[in-house]
């Protein structure tokens, strides 16, 4: 495919911070795609850069860009990367390639008359059958989150098979959980992705509350601790009451015979990869153990946690690697492992719906897109909707 025009502007994502949208035409097509922005980050994700510098780095490439042919997305993809030159993207900066990557994914489906979604199990040669598990980050903490709880995120699950039915569940569950809070807690304020917060320093008192609002077989609770967060000279401070990693694992123990945990995310940081290990011996069997920090999208971290035992899944963010095709190496090789997959926005979210084509297309088991309470969230929910209503 040929690129006729590309424009890339800079737009304001969730919290209201500089990021980038970028609009490719190819004859009569046209695609769209935006970029979002982590707070509580992995070391080792791709570099972001300044969007304004982008700006100025993408005049270089934008003529070498328009007079090439791309047949495929690994094409358009290796151009960029080549160019970049870089192992972590810093010269043309992660961010700009992958703006450029999802919009051409999507500039390319339009022009092969498929949905986003069926390029991209066409790719991985699959026949999407399931929708993904939904993860509803209800109850925030963390980074995400002033004056509220120490873990980062209290997640409902919606397991049924129509994503509609979960996002009402959720909607409904929101509610009750706002009452709750109110009547229990006082003040309810909303966290970066926009879930409720509670004023407490006890890491439980999240997952009592969402749990006396969540029941039924159809939903779970899940955990993302992002323990990086907390994690200070090797030792664990959880608001002055300091444990060691293996307290922390005693204390994950604990949670997990006390309520129904589907998975717990970055239990532990990721510069405590013993943690992980323990934890995947002790409770791999019967929670998912899905890496974040420790992983980044990235193929060698994800093959290297997997020969240490350190995870049964993995938190997959595009932004975290910098392109679609590394993304979907990366789903690939952990599937390859029977690992879980859970796809997930970022808490700086913009109104792109790609990834919510992703889950689908490559048959995650989740999809992480914070809470049903802001545009940007909803976007990613709404748009699993639409594919079920339509395809
Ligand atoms: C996470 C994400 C998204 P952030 O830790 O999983 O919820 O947070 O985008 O701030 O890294
Ligand atoms: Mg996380």
């Amino acid at each position: 495919m040929k690129i006729s025009d590309i424009n890339i502007r800079i737009v304001k994502d969730s919290r209201n911070k500089d990021t980038l949208e970028a609009v490719l035409r190819s004859g009569d097509f046209e695609a769209s795609a935006s970029v979002p922005a982590g707070k509580s980050k992995g070391k080792f994700e791709t570099t972001t850069l300044e969007p304004s510098l982008v700006l100025s780095k993408f005049e270089t490439i934008k003529n070498q860009i328009l007079n090439k042919d791309f047949p495929t997305v690994w094409e358009f993809d290796g151009f960029l990367i080549s160019t970049d030159g870089t192992k972590e993207k810093s010269n043309l900066g992660g961010n700009l390639i992958l703006v450029l990557s999802i919009a051409f994914t999507k500039l390319l489906a339009k022009s092969e008359n498929l949905q986003c979604f069926q390029l991209i199990s066409k790719i991985l040669g699959k026949t999407p059958r399931k929708f993904p598990y939904l993860y509803f980050n209800l109850i925030g903490g963390g980074l995400h989150a002033k004056d509220s709880l120490p873990f980062q995120e209290y997640i409902l699950v919606t397991k049924f098979p129509s994503p509609a039915k979960g996002l009402e569940y959720a909607k409904n569950c929101f509610e009750k959980l706002q009452e709750d809070i109110e009547k229990n807690f006082g003040e309810v304020r909303l966290g970066d992705e926009g879930a409720l917060t509670i004023k407490s320093d006890d890491p439980r008192v999240g997952l009592q509350v969402l749990n006396r609002n969540a029941t039924g077989p159809e939903v779970s609770l899940a955990l993302d601790v992002a323990a990086s967060t907390f994690f200070e000279n090797r030792i664990y401070n959880l608001r002055g009451k300091i444990k060691s990693s293996d307290d922390l694992l005693s204390y994950y123990n604990l949670l997990a015979t006390s309520y129904p945990l589907l998975s717990i995310e970055d239990p532990f940081s990721e510069d405590d990869k013993d943690g992980f290990i323990k934890i995947v011996a002790n409770l791999g069997e019967k929670i998912w153990i899905i890496a974040d920090d420790l992983t980044v999208t990235n193929p060698d971290l994800i093959n290297k946690a997997q020969k240490e035992k350190a995870a049964t899944g993995v938190i997959i963010k595009p932004n975290q690697i910098g392109s679609v095709t590394e993304t979907l190496e990366a789903i690939k090789l952990a599937q390859s492992y029977n690992w879980k997959v859970i796809i997930s926005h970022r808490s700086g979210e913009t109104m792109d719906s790609f990834i919510a084509d992703l889950a689908y297309g490559v048959e995650a088991d989740g999809l992480k897109s914070g809470a049903p309470t802001q545009e940007v969230r909803l976007a990613k929910y709404n748009r699993l909707i639409e594919i079920e209503r339509n395809f």
